[in-house]
C-alpha cells in the first residue's frame, strides 16, 4: 500500500486509530486505576483482550503499539500483532523514547538511537506507520519559541526518516489540556506550535500529503466545561489558518477529555468541516477515551474479558 493510501485508511471516520503504544510508565498509571499489577504478563492479557475483540475491525483502522507489543510472542507460537493484521487492522509503532524536563518546566523529546535501523525493522515486520510525540505546557511564559523549535526539529527529522523508509509518521505534537487556561490561550498557542511544526516539517522536505498530525483539540483548560459545538468550530477555525491544505490527515488526540465529550466534538467537527470549507480528512487517535470504560470493566480478571470487550465496542459504537 502507498503511503498515501495507508493516511487514507487511518483517517477514514468514523473508522480511525486505537492508541494502544502506552509506556511502561503509562500503562501502569492506567492500570493503578483498576488496581492491577504492572507485569509484562497483564499488558500482555490486556492488549489481546484489545486486539481479539469481535468486529474491531469494523470501527478501528490502525491500532498504535508500544515495542514490547510489537515483538510480543503468544503461547501458540504466534504473534500479538497477528490478530490485528489477520483483520486487516494496520499495525503502528511508537518511536518516540519519551520526555526530558527541561530547567524552565517544559518538556523535551528524547533522542532514540538508531532511528533508520528500528523504521526498518518495524516496516520488514509488518508496521504501515508510527507515532512520534512531542507535549507542550501551558502556563504565563511557556512554551517558548525556543523549546517548540527543538521538539518541532525532532519531529520533522523522525517524519522524514518515515516517510523515507516506508512507514507514515504520525506527528503528534500535544498541547497539554490540564489547567483553567481560557480560549484565547489556547488558539494562541495552538496556531504558534502548529505553525512552527508545519515551517521545520517543510523545511526538512516532508511531502504532507504523507503524514498523518495528531493533534489536541483547540479546547480550554480542563478545568473549566464546554460545549463540544464551541471546541469542534474553535478547532476548524484555528486548523484552517495554520495547516497545509494538502496535509495528509488528522488523528486528534483526547487528552483527558471524557469519552462522551471528546467523541461528540469529533462528530460535530466533521459535520461542521463543509461550512468552514475545510477538507483535511479528520479522525482520531484515542487512548484514554476509548480504553477507560473497557479497563474499568477488566479489572485484571480473565472472568471480564467479555464484558471489557463490549465495553469498548459501545464506547466505538458511539462514532457512528
Ligand atoms: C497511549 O498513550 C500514548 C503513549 O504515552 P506515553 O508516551 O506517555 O507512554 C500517547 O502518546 C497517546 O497516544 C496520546 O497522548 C493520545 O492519548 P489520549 O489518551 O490523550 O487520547
Amino acid at each position: 500500500m502507498t503511503l498515501k493510501k495507508i493516511v487514507k485508511k487511518l483517517c477514514d471516520f468514523p473508522k480511525g486509530v486505537l492508541a494502544a503504544d502506552e509506556g511502561i510508565g503509562t500503562i501502569k498509571k492506567r492500570f493503578d486505576m483498576i488496581d492491577v499489577e504492572n507485569t509484562q504478563e497483564n499488558r500482555t492479557e490486556y492488549r489481546k483482550l484489545l486486539f481479539s475483540t469481535p468486529n474491531l475491525e469494523d470501527y478501528i483502522s490502525g491500532v498504535i503499539t508500544y515495542s514490547e507489543t510489537f515483538d510480543q510472542i503468544l503461547d501458540d507460537n504466534s504473534r500479538l500483532i497477528d490478530l490485528l493484521l489477520e483483520k486487516n487492522i494496520l499495525v503502528g509503532i511508537k518511536l518516540d523514547s519519551g520526555l526530558s524536563d527541561t530547567p524552565d518546566n517544559q518538556k523535551l523529546c528524547n533522542p532514540t538511537e538508531n532511528l533508520d535501523e528500528k523504521i526498518k525493522y518495524y516496516v520488514e515486520n509488518g508496521a504501515s506507520f508510527a507515532k512520534w510525540r512531542a507535549l507542550f505546557i501551558i502556563s504565563d511564559n511557556t512554551p517558548t519559541k525556543e523549546n517548540i523549535e527543538k521538539n518541532a526539529e525532532i519531529l520533522a527529522d523522525y517524519a522524514l526518516k518515515c516517510t523515507q523508509n516506508g512507514l507514515v509518521p504520525i506527528v503528534e505534537p500535544e498541547i497539554l489540556l490540564k489547567g483553567n487556561f481560557d480560549s484565547n490561550k489556547i488558539k494562541e498557542v495552538s496556531s504558534f506550535v502548529l505553525k512552527i511544526v508545519f515551517e521545520k516539517l517543510r523545511d526538512c522536505g516532508v511531502d504532507m500529503e504523507e503524514i498523518i498530525l495528531k493533534p489536541s483539540f483547540v479546547r480550554q483548560g480542563l478545568d473549566i466545561q464546554v460545549d463540544p459545538q464551541v471546541t469542534a468550530k474553535d478547532t476548524i477555525q484555528n486548523f484552517k489558518s495554520v495547516l497545509p491544505e494538502n496535509l495528509g490527515g488528522i488523528a486528534f488526540i483526547s487528552g483527558g477529555i471524557k469519552d462522551s465529550e471528546a467523541i461528540e466534538t469529533l462528530k460535530l467537527l466533521n459535520k461542521y468541516k463543509d461550512d468552514f470549507n475545510f477538507t483535511v480528512l479528520s479522525s482520531y487517535s484515542f487512548g484514554r477515551a476509548l480504553q477507560t470504560r473497557c479497563l474499568q470493566s477488566w479489572k485484571g480478571s480473565v472472568l471480564n474479558l467479555n464484558s471489557a470487550q463490549k465495553k469498548l465496542i459501545e464506547v466505538l459504537s458511539f462514532f457512528k
